[in-house]
Protein backbone atom coordinates (compact mmCIF):
# COMPACT_ATOMS: atom_id res chain seq x y z
CA UNK A 1 0.00 0.00 0.00
CA UNK A 2 1.05 3.38 -0.92
CA UNK A 3 1.77 5.33 2.68
CA UNK A 4 -1.88 7.27 2.40
CA UNK A 5 -3.53 4.33 2.08
CA UNK A 6 -1.90 2.98 5.04
CA UNK A 7 -2.19 6.00 7.05
CA UNK A 8 -6.01 6.21 6.42
CA UNK A 9 -6.31 2.20 6.92
CA UNK A 10 -4.37 2.80 10.20
CA UNK A 11 -7.40 5.67 11.20
CA UNK A 12 -10.30 3.47 10.38
CA UNK A 13 -8.84 0.56 12.55
CA UNK A 14 -8.29 3.17 15.76
CA UNK A 15 -11.99 4.47 15.03
CA UNK A 16 -13.35 1.00 14.97
CA UNK A 17 -11.21 -0.05 18.30
CA UNK A 18 -12.78 3.02 19.71
CA UNK A 19 -16.70 3.44 18.94
CA UNK A 20 -17.50 0.11 17.75
CA UNK A 21 -18.54 -2.11 20.90
CA UNK A 22 -17.57 -5.62 21.02
CA UNK A 23 -20.70 -8.01 20.02
CA UNK A 24 -19.94 -10.68 22.61
CA UNK A 25 -22.35 -10.68 25.31
CA UNK A 26 -20.35 -9.70 28.90
CA UNK A 27 -21.77 -13.03 30.55
CA UNK A 28 -24.44 -13.80 32.61
CA UNK A 29 -26.43 -10.96 34.37
CA UNK A 30 -25.44 -10.32 38.15
CA UNK A 31 -27.75 -9.91 40.66
CA UNK A 32 -28.96 -6.10 41.30
CA UNK A 33 -31.05 -6.51 44.35
CA UNK A 34 -29.63 -5.70 47.47
CA UNK A 35 -30.59 -7.38 51.27
CA UNK A 36 -32.09 -5.84 53.58
CA UNK A 37 -28.68 -5.89 55.96
CA UNK A 38 -26.63 -4.34 52.81
CA UNK A 39 -29.07 -1.66 52.52
CA UNK A 40 -29.18 -1.10 56.27
CA UNK A 41 -26.99 -3.38 58.92
CA UNK A 42 -27.43 -1.50 61.82
CA UNK A 43 -30.31 -3.10 64.26
CA UNK A 44 -34.02 -0.87 64.77
CA UNK A 45 -34.91 -0.02 68.01
CA UNK A 46 -39.22 1.14 67.62
CA UNK A 47 -40.13 1.03 70.89
CA UNK A 48 -39.01 1.45 74.86
CA UNK A 49 -38.17 -0.24 77.01
CA UNK A 50 -35.84 -1.99 75.24
CA UNK A 51 -32.37 -4.28 75.61
CA UNK A 52 -29.28 -4.30 73.93
CA UNK A 53 -28.22 -7.48 74.68
CA UNK A 54 -25.60 -8.06 71.93
CA UNK A 55 -22.85 -5.68 70.27
CA UNK A 56 -23.46 -3.86 67.49
CA UNK A 57 -24.56 -0.79 65.57
CA UNK A 58 -28.51 0.07 66.89
CA UNK A 59 -30.34 3.28 65.35
CA UNK A 60 -34.08 4.56 66.86
CA UNK A 61 -36.58 4.52 63.99
CA UNK A 62 -39.03 7.07 65.38
CA UNK A 63 -39.37 9.01 69.15
CA UNK A 64 -39.83 6.95 71.89
CA UNK A 65 -41.68 6.95 75.01
CA UNK A 66 -43.02 8.34 77.61
CA UNK A 67 -41.70 5.61 79.35
CA UNK A 68 -43.49 4.03 82.20
CA UNK A 69 -42.75 4.59 86.22
CA UNK A 70 -39.40 2.84 87.42
CA UNK A 71 -38.90 1.41 84.10
CA UNK A 72 -35.43 2.12 82.42
CA UNK A 73 -35.45 3.22 78.69
CA UNK A 74 -32.79 1.63 76.64
CA UNK A 75 -30.50 -0.68 79.14
CA UNK A 76 -27.02 -2.09 77.51
CA UNK A 77 -25.95 -5.14 78.69
CA UNK A 78 -23.39 -5.60 75.61
CA UNK A 79 -19.54 -4.35 74.89
CA UNK A 80 -19.10 -2.68 72.05
CA UNK A 81 -22.07 -0.72 71.32
CA UNK A 82 -22.71 2.03 69.14
CA UNK A 83 -26.43 3.90 69.86
CA UNK A 84 -27.32 6.84 67.20
CA UNK A 85 -30.40 8.50 68.18
CA UNK A 86 -31.15 8.96 64.58
CA UNK A 87 -32.09 12.50 65.70
CA UNK A 88 -35.32 11.36 67.78
CA UNK A 89 -36.52 11.45 71.36
CA UNK A 90 -36.34 9.36 74.26
CA UNK A 91 -39.01 10.70 76.92
CA UNK A 92 -38.76 9.65 80.11
CA UNK A 93 -42.19 9.30 82.67
CA UNK A 94 -41.18 12.96 83.95
CA UNK A 95 -38.15 14.63 86.28
CA UNK A 96 -40.47 14.20 89.35
CA UNK A 97 -41.90 10.75 88.78
CA UNK A 98 -41.01 8.66 91.41
CA UNK A 99 -38.80 5.21 90.93
CA UNK A 100 -35.47 5.75 89.56
CA UNK A 101 -35.44 5.45 85.83
CA UNK A 102 -32.83 6.26 83.34
CA UNK A 103 -33.50 6.86 79.67
CA UNK A 104 -30.15 5.35 78.64
CA UNK A 105 -28.05 3.43 80.82
CA UNK A 106 -25.02 1.14 81.19
CA UNK A 107 -23.40 -0.68 83.69
CA UNK A 108 -19.47 -0.53 84.63
CA UNK A 109 -19.24 -4.21 83.41
CA UNK A 110 -19.69 -3.24 79.93
CA UNK A 111 -17.12 -0.91 78.00
CA UNK A 112 -17.13 0.78 74.39
CA UNK A 113 -20.22 1.81 73.79
CA UNK A 114 -21.22 5.19 72.30
CA UNK A 115 -24.65 7.29 71.75
CA UNK A 116 -24.95 10.02 69.80
CA UNK A 117 -27.40 12.64 67.67
CA UNK A 118 -30.49 12.79 69.64
CA UNK A 119 -32.28 13.90 72.99
CA UNK A 120 -32.88 12.47 76.16
CA UNK A 121 -36.08 13.90 78.44
CA UNK A 122 -37.84 13.24 81.25
CA UNK A 123 -36.11 10.87 83.17
CA UNK A 124 -35.83 10.88 86.64
CA UNK A 125 -32.37 8.82 87.31
CA UNK A 126 -30.35 10.20 84.04
CA UNK A 127 -31.09 10.63 80.55
CA UNK A 128 -27.76 9.24 79.95
CA UNK A 129 -26.18 7.15 82.54
CA UNK A 130 -22.99 5.34 81.36
CA UNK A 131 -21.03 4.29 83.85
CA UNK A 132 -19.34 2.14 81.31
CA UNK A 133 -15.04 2.45 80.59
CA UNK A 134 -14.77 3.76 77.33
CA UNK A 135 -17.74 5.49 75.89
CA UNK A 136 -18.17 7.91 74.43
CA UNK A 137 -21.73 10.36 74.03
CA UNK A 138 -21.71 13.08 71.48
CA UNK A 139 -24.57 15.67 70.08
CA UNK A 140 -26.84 14.73 72.82
CA UNK A 141 -29.67 17.34 74.32
CA UNK A 142 -30.03 16.44 77.62
CA UNK A 143 -33.28 18.30 78.96
CA UNK A 144 -35.37 17.91 82.80
CA UNK A 145 -33.94 15.24 83.82
CA UNK A 146 -32.53 14.05 87.45
CA UNK A 147 -29.18 14.44 85.85
CA UNK A 148 -28.57 15.32 82.14
CA UNK A 149 -25.48 12.57 81.20
CA UNK A 150 -23.69 11.06 83.97
CA UNK A 151 -20.19 9.19 82.50
CA UNK A 152 -17.22 7.61 84.43
CA UNK A 153 -13.27 8.52 84.82
CA UNK A 154 -12.50 7.54 81.05
CA UNK A 155 -15.91 8.92 79.34
CA UNK A 156 -15.63 11.58 76.62
CA UNK A 157 -18.66 13.95 76.94
CA UNK A 158 -18.56 16.25 73.72
CA UNK A 159 -20.71 19.29 71.89
CA UNK A 160 -23.83 18.14 74.43
CA UNK A 161 -26.73 20.94 75.59
CA UNK A 162 -28.04 19.95 78.99
CA UNK A 163 -30.98 22.15 80.40
CA UNK A 164 -33.24 22.06 83.32
CA UNK A 165 -31.58 18.65 84.77
CA UNK A 166 -30.26 18.74 88.74
CA UNK A 167 -26.76 18.33 86.83
CA UNK A 168 -25.95 18.81 83.49
CA UNK A 169 -23.11 16.52 82.92
CA UNK A 170 -21.94 14.50 86.03
CA UNK A 171 -18.73 12.97 86.55
CA UNK A 172 -16.84 12.59 82.93
CA UNK A 173 -12.92 12.33 82.21
CA UNK A 174 -13.33 14.54 79.11
CA UNK A 175 -15.65 17.19 79.11
CA UNK A 176 -15.49 19.62 76.21
CA UNK A 177 -17.52 22.22 74.10
CA UNK A 178 -20.66 21.76 75.65
CA UNK A 179 -23.59 24.01 76.74
CA UNK A 180 -24.67 23.43 80.33
CA UNK A 181 -27.51 26.31 81.59
CA UNK A 182 -30.06 26.40 84.11
CA UNK A 183 -29.24 23.30 85.36
CA UNK A 184 -28.64 22.85 89.46
CA UNK A 185 -24.79 22.61 88.77
CA UNK A 186 -23.94 23.15 85.30
CA UNK A 187 -20.81 20.33 84.91
CA UNK A 188 -19.60 18.05 88.09
CA UNK A 189 -16.36 16.20 88.95
CA UNK A 190 -15.51 16.32 85.23
CA UNK A 191 -11.23 15.77 84.93
CA UNK A 192 -10.39 17.97 81.57
CA UNK A 193 -13.34 20.40 81.17
CA UNK A 194 -12.82 22.61 77.86
CA UNK A 195 -14.80 25.23 76.08
CA UNK A 196 -18.32 24.43 77.81
CA UNK A 197 -20.76 27.76 78.26
CA UNK A 198 -22.46 27.08 81.83
CA UNK A 199 -24.64 29.91 82.77
CA UNK A 200 -27.38 30.59 84.79
CA UNK A 201 -27.43 27.25 86.54
CA UNK A 202 -28.91 27.65 90.37
CA UNK A 203 -25.46 26.01 92.57
CA UNK A 204 -22.16 26.29 90.72
CA UNK A 205 -21.69 26.24 86.79
CA UNK A 206 -18.51 23.94 87.07
CA UNK A 207 -17.14 21.91 89.82
CA UNK A 208 -13.94 20.27 88.95
CA UNK A 209 -12.79 16.74 90.26
CA UNK A 210 -9.30 16.56 92.44
CA UNK A 211 -6.96 17.31 89.24
CA UNK A 212 -8.73 18.65 87.19
CA UNK A 213 -8.01 20.85 84.22
CA UNK A 214 -10.21 23.90 83.62
CA UNK A 215 -9.77 25.69 80.93
CA UNK A 216 -11.63 28.02 78.18
CA UNK A 217 -14.61 28.17 79.84
CA UNK A 218 -17.69 30.68 80.19
CA UNK A 219 -19.29 30.38 83.45
CA UNK A 220 -21.60 33.37 83.83
CA UNK A 221 -24.99 34.03 86.22
CA UNK A 222 -24.51 31.08 88.25
CA UNK A 223 -26.32 31.19 91.48
CA UNK A 224 -23.17 29.81 93.20
CA UNK A 225 -19.50 29.93 91.97
CA UNK A 226 -18.83 30.32 88.51
CA UNK A 227 -15.57 27.36 88.77
CA UNK A 228 -14.97 25.68 92.37
CA UNK A 229 -12.48 23.02 91.68
CA UNK A 230 -10.79 20.72 94.65
CA UNK A 231 -7.40 20.20 95.12
CA UNK A 232 -3.99 20.08 92.69
CA UNK A 233 -6.48 21.81 89.60
CA UNK A 234 -5.37 23.62 86.96
CA UNK A 235 -7.50 26.21 85.70
CA UNK A 236 -6.88 28.81 83.49
CA UNK A 237 -8.16 30.96 80.76
CA UNK A 238 -11.51 31.03 81.75
CA UNK A 239 -14.05 34.03 82.23
CA UNK A 240 -15.91 33.61 85.27
CA UNK A 241 -18.68 36.31 85.80
CA UNK A 242 -21.74 38.16 87.57
CA UNK A 243 -21.74 34.96 89.63
CA UNK A 244 -23.54 34.91 93.12
CA UNK A 245 -20.77 33.20 94.60
CA UNK A 246 -17.03 33.30 93.39
CA UNK A 247 -15.71 33.72 89.86
CA UNK A 248 -13.27 31.09 90.98
CA UNK A 249 -12.40 29.09 94.09
CA UNK A 250 -9.79 26.51 94.64
CA UNK A 251 -8.41 24.26 97.41
CA UNK A 252 -5.34 22.95 98.12
CA UNK A 253 -2.46 23.17 95.37
CA UNK A 254 -4.06 24.94 92.40
CA UNK A 255 -3.09 26.96 89.82
CA UNK A 256 -5.19 29.76 88.82
CA UNK A 257 -4.11 32.11 86.03
CA UNK A 258 -4.98 33.79 82.76
CA UNK A 259 -9.00 33.96 84.18
CA UNK A 260 -10.97 36.92 84.19
CA UNK A 261 -13.32 37.26 86.94
CA UNK A 262 -15.97 40.09 87.22
CA UNK A 263 -19.18 41.55 88.79
CA UNK A 264 -18.91 38.47 90.77
CA UNK A 265 -20.76 38.31 94.52
CA UNK A 266 -18.04 36.97 96.29
CA UNK A 267 -14.53 36.98 95.26
CA UNK A 268 -13.18 37.13 91.68
CA UNK A 269 -10.36 34.24 93.04
CA UNK A 270 -10.86 32.70 96.36
CA UNK A 271 -8.08 29.89 97.18
CA UNK A 272 -7.14 27.66 100.26
CA UNK A 273 -3.42 26.90 100.19
CA UNK A 274 -0.08 26.10 98.54
CA UNK A 275 -1.84 27.68 95.48
CA UNK A 276 -0.54 29.79 92.51
CA UNK A 277 -2.55 32.88 91.33
CA UNK A 278 -1.17 34.61 89.03
CA UNK A 279 -2.01 36.99 86.11
CA UNK A 280 -5.88 37.24 86.47
CA UNK A 281 -7.93 40.09 86.00
CA UNK A 282 -10.37 40.86 88.60
CA UNK A 283 -12.97 43.59 88.15
CA UNK A 284 -15.94 44.69 90.13
CA UNK A 285 -15.69 41.83 92.84
CA UNK A 286 -17.91 41.77 95.84
CA UNK A 287 -20.82 43.48 93.43
CA UNK A 288 -24.02 43.84 95.86
CA UNK A 289 -22.11 42.20 98.09
CA UNK A 290 -18.86 41.50 99.76
CA UNK A 291 -14.96 40.08 97.97
CA UNK A 292 -11.74 41.02 96.91
CA UNK A 293 -9.93 40.54 93.36
CA UNK A 294 -8.02 37.86 94.83
CA UNK A 295 -8.70 36.10 98.57
CA UNK A 296 -6.47 33.32 99.90
CA UNK A 297 -7.97 31.86 103.25
CA UNK A 298 -5.05 29.73 103.83
CA UNK A 299 -1.32 29.48 103.88
CA UNK A 300 1.56 28.86 101.21
CA UNK A 301 0.22 30.67 98.62
CA UNK A 302 1.76 32.59 96.06
CA UNK A 303 0.11 35.89 94.23
CA UNK A 304 1.62 37.57 91.34
CA UNK A 305 0.89 39.70 88.85
CA UNK A 306 -2.78 39.83 88.83
CA UNK A 307 -4.64 43.26 88.37
CA UNK A 308 -7.39 43.92 90.45
CA UNK A 309 -9.29 47.33 90.14
CA UNK A 310 -12.88 47.90 91.56
CA UNK A 311 -13.03 45.49 93.98
CA UNK A 312 -14.29 46.16 97.80
CA UNK A 313 -10.63 44.71 98.52
CA UNK A 314 -8.09 44.26 95.73
CA UNK A 315 -5.90 41.27 97.69
CA UNK A 316 -7.24 39.68 101.24
CA UNK A 317 -4.84 37.44 102.93
CA UNK A 318 -6.55 36.11 105.70
CA UNK A 319 -3.03 34.25 107.17
CA UNK A 320 0.28 34.05 108.04
CA UNK A 321 2.93 32.55 105.26
CA UNK A 322 1.67 33.75 102.17
CA UNK A 323 3.56 36.02 99.56
CA UNK A 324 2.42 38.24 96.92
CA UNK A 325 4.24 40.60 94.27
CA UNK A 326 3.99 42.40 91.49
CA UNK A 327 0.01 43.05 91.51
CA UNK A 328 -1.04 45.94 90.15
CA UNK A 329 -4.23 47.60 92.19
CA UNK A 330 -6.47 50.46 91.31
CA UNK A 331 -9.50 51.50 92.57
CA UNK A 332 -10.34 49.07 95.14
CA UNK A 333 -11.94 50.32 98.34
CA UNK A 334 -8.77 48.78 100.13
CA UNK A 335 -5.74 48.03 98.37
CA UNK A 336 -4.37 45.21 100.10
CA UNK A 337 -5.98 43.68 103.70
CA UNK A 338 -3.81 41.15 105.50
CA UNK A 339 -0.11 41.04 107.24
CA UNK A 340 1.87 38.78 104.39
CA UNK A 341 5.55 39.11 103.02
CA UNK A 342 5.21 41.37 99.86
CA UNK A 343 8.02 41.58 97.10
CA UNK A 344 10.21 44.90 97.22
CA UNK A 345 11.71 46.53 94.56
CA UNK A 346 11.06 45.40 91.20
CA UNK A 347 8.79 42.52 92.93
CA UNK A 348 6.79 45.43 94.62
CA UNK A 349 2.44 45.43 94.61
CA UNK A 350 1.75 48.57 92.90
CA UNK A 351 -1.06 50.49 93.99
CA UNK A 352 -2.35 53.48 91.56
CA1 LIG B 1 -17.27 29.84 97.04
CA1 LIG C 1 -19.25 45.21 97.81
CA1 LIG D 1 -9.63 38.91 105.16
Amino acid sequence: MKPAMQAWVGMALLASAAFGGDLMPPGAPAATMKTLDQIEARKPISSIPFTIGEPGSYYLTQDLGPGAEGLNGITIQANNVTLDLNGFTITGPGKESPGFADGIVASAANSNIAVFNGAVCGWPGAGINLASPGTIVHHIRAQDNGTGINGNASASVTDCACQGNGTGINYAGRIVNNICSTNAVGINAGSVITGNYCGGNTDAGIKGNYGAVVTENVCENNGGDGIFAYGGATVTKNCCRNNQGDGIEVDYGSTVSGNNCSINREDGVQALSSCRITENTCWVNGNDGDGAGVHVTGTGNTIQQNHCTQNDRGLDVDSFNNYSCQNTLSNNTTAIEGTHTQGAGDLANVSF
